[in-house]
Formats: C-alpha cells, sequence, structure tokens
C-alpha cells in the first residue's frame, strides 16, 4: 500500500478482528450488523486510506452447546463443525466480507497455539490449581456443565431452576445449593465431585488492568462502564479448563477427560488465524509483525456480550504472557439488533438469515 500522506492511525499496520463466530448454526443479520459489517466497513476505510491492514476471524468451534448439537444429528463434533464452516464462510463472501483468512478453532494450528500459550502460562507460575464441586453423574461416568443440570431453586423453590442460575427469580446458584439436581439431557440423578481446575488469576491482575481500561478515553462509554462495572465488584480469579471430552485437551500429564475453557482458548484463535494466514504467504513467522511489534495496532470488533472477554480477560492474558504481545488499542462493541422487538437468536431460530439476502443481491 501508498505510503499515506496524513495516516489515520499513529500505529504502522493494524490488525482488525471480528469475533469468531460460534459455530453452532449460520450467522444471522444480527451478527452482521453488530460485528461484520462495522468492521468490513472500518477494514476498507483504513485501505482506502492507504493503511496497512490485517482482517482476521474464524469459527469459534469448542465448547458444549456444539457437542450437544453433534450428539443430536448423530455425528462426531468435528464432523459438524465441519459441515457448518464451509456454510458460515461462504455467507460472508456472498455478503461481500472479505478477510484476509477465516479459520477454525478445531484445527491443529490453534491446538498448537492455545496449547503453547496455556503452557507458558503454566511455566512461569501464573495458573494457580484449585478444587471445586461440580455435578456428575455416577450412571454416566461423566461430569455435567452447569447449564444442563436442571433443580429445584433454594431461593424460590422453582423446580426448574439451572445448575448455575434461576431464571424465575434470577439468583445465581452455586452447584452444592440446588436442590435435587438431575440431567437435563437424560434425567440422570445428578451428585457432586469434588474435580481440579487451573485457575487464571485475574483478581491480582486487576491492580493492571483498571488504570489500563482508564488509559483509554476514546473508547466507548459502553465498553467503559462495562468494565467499570466488573471492577467495582472486583475480578475472582477465572477457571480456565474444564471437564469436558471436545476441546484443547489440557496439555500436561494425568489430565484425561480435561479441555481448555472455550473463552480461554477461542480469542487465541485471533492469533492462531494470523500464523496460519502466515504460513500461506510462505513466510510462517510473519504472524509476529501483527502480535509481536510495538508499531502494530490491535482491534476486536465484538457483540455487546462479549465484552468482558475482549477488554479484560484476553489483554490480561497476553499481558501474563512470558512474551510481549501487541494489546488491543480499541473494543468496537455494539449493541444488539432487535426484530420487532426481540433479541435474534440462533438457537431459537429467530432471525433473518444471510440466504434470504444474498439471494435478493443475485437477483
Ligand atoms: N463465539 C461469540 C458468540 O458466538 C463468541 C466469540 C468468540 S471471539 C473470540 O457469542
Ligand atoms: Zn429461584
Amino acid at each position: 500500500p501508498r505510503t499515506p500522506e496524513k495516516p489515520v492511525t499513529a500505529f504502522d499496520r493494524t490488525l482488525v478482528t471480528a469475533a469468531l463466530p460460534y459455530a453452532n448454526g449460520p450467522i444471522h443479520l444480527g451478527h452482521l450488523a453488530g460485528v461484520y459489517v462495522p468492521a468490513d466497513i472500518y477494514v476498507r476505510f483504513l485501505k482506502s486510506q492507504g493503511e496497512d491492514v490485517l482482517f482476521i476471524c474464524g469459527s469459534d468451534e469448542h465448547g458444549v452447546p456444539i457437542t450437544i448439537a453433534a450428539e443430536q444429528a448423530g455425528v462426531s463434533p468435528k464432523e459438524l463443525v465441519d459441515r457448518n464452516y464451509p456454510m458460515i464462510r461462504d455467507s460472508f463472501t456472498a455478503l461481500g466480507i472479505e478477510f484476509d483468512n477465516y479459520s477454525q478453532t478445531s484445527r491443529e494450528i490453534h491446538h498448537e497455539t492455545s496449547s503453547a500459550f496455556f503452557l507458558d502460562l503454566h511455566a512461569s507460575g501464573v495458573l494457580e490449581q484449585g478444587s471445586s464441586l461440580q455435578y456428575y453423574s455416577e450412571e454416566n461416568d461423566r461430569f455435567y456443565p452447569d447449564r444442563y443440570v436442571l433443580g429445584t431453586c433454594p431461593n424460590c423453590k422453582n423446580e426448574k431452576a439451572r445448575g448455575d442460575q434461576c431464571e424465575s427469580c434470577g439468583s445465581q446458584i452455586e452447584p452444592e445449593e440446588l436442590i435435587d439436581p438431575y440431567s437435563a439431557r437424560d434425567g440422570a440423578k445428578i451428585t457432586l465431585k469434588e474435580t481440579t481446575h487451573w485457575f487464571f488469576p485475574l483478581g491480582k491482575l486487576q491492580k493492571w488492568l483498571q488504570p489500563w481500561v482508564e488509559s483509554h478515553p476514546e473508547w466507548r462509554e459502553n465498553v467503559r462502564n462495562y468494565c467499570r462495572g466488573w471492577f467495582e465488584s472486583g475480578l475472582g480469579n477465572r477457571a480456565v479448563t474444564r471437564d469436558l471430552s471436545w476441546g484443547v485437551p489440557v496439555p500436561l500429564p494425568d489430565h484425561e477427560g480435561k479441555v481448555l475453557y472455550v473463552w480461554f482458548d477461542a480469542p487465541i484463535g485471533y492469533i492462531s488465524a494470523t500464523r496460519e494466514w502466515a504460513s500461506e504467504q510462505g513466510d510462517p513467522d510473519l504472524w509476529r509483525k501483527w502480535w509481536q511489534d510495538d508499531s502494530s495496532r490491535l482491534v476486536h470488533f465484538i457483540g455487546k456480550d462479549n465484552i468482558v472477554f475482549h477488554a479484560i480477560l484476553f489483554p490480561a492474558m497476553l499481558h501474563a504472557h512470558s512474551e510481549d504481545y501487541v494489546i488491543v488499542d480499541n473494543v468496537p462493541a455494539n449493541e444488539f439488533l432487535n426484530l420487532e422487538g426481540h433479541k435474534l437468536s440462533t438457537s431459537a431460530g429467530y432471525a433473518v438469515w444471510p440466504v434470504s439476502y444474498t439471494h435478493l443481491r443475485a437477483h
């Protein structure tokens, strides 16, 4: 690109990421309006000004909803995400949204990148081990994620309270509080079992995070206020591993059945996708220019429900890594688009799907 006469940014290059869409179904108008179209406009603007830009995205393919959807479809989780991947990628292409790379978090390069990231934090003593009680079924010999367990709310006695929260009275529920828990999937009786996990010390990092967020008065008010809310209640340590079979296996001995928490591995997906792009350029080390050079700028386009992960957790993870990483410079987060007064939802099937307008566009 030409050297801009009047640079738009004070940096040599800008890496723009758009939230990795969850691979459990097609993207809809809400995603496009909130994240992908604004990111694409910004990228086109920077390019038009002669700025050096890289635009990165990919499918977020781990987490429990994927395993459930795969079970229901009678295929493996990998088959399910590989089936959804081209559909999502092609709708972006059909809409004229052109990423430099659209990757997948189930790929080898991502497993490698996120395992190495975890091991770096582990080796430098950043991660702390702790144990907690988790929902478990003796009968099925497996742990159950909080949101797939039902029981009676200790507070209002609603009999269909979820393992982590009661939707009737809104109270948060700890595993040892839920009365008569059972599996929402197969009715199996649930007990509690102690399990050991690795925790990321967000609490300790608050003293770095808070002044860092305050050093960005140019961020949107919604993002700053949201972060302030978290700081006021005090950040706690976050478990970054889970008892599941689908995900990036915890790369330590004696950790069978444990994977990285999906919100730990997913943002690292931005790095993996950049590495994959660099390899495709024939220069595997080229990713470092975008992620480890002070003259690079990072911008995350996201929906507002992802603020805590992009403005707090991921920056803290990058800061804690033993190598120097570029930390996000701005987090443009949009509100949700509503359709006749209701939030759009993939799982509820309430949305406008891209096929409706790519079809129109073709005619
Ligand atoms: N997959 C967004 C979502 O589907 C989530 C974003 C990950 S970005 C690292 O709600
Ligand atoms: Zn309740």
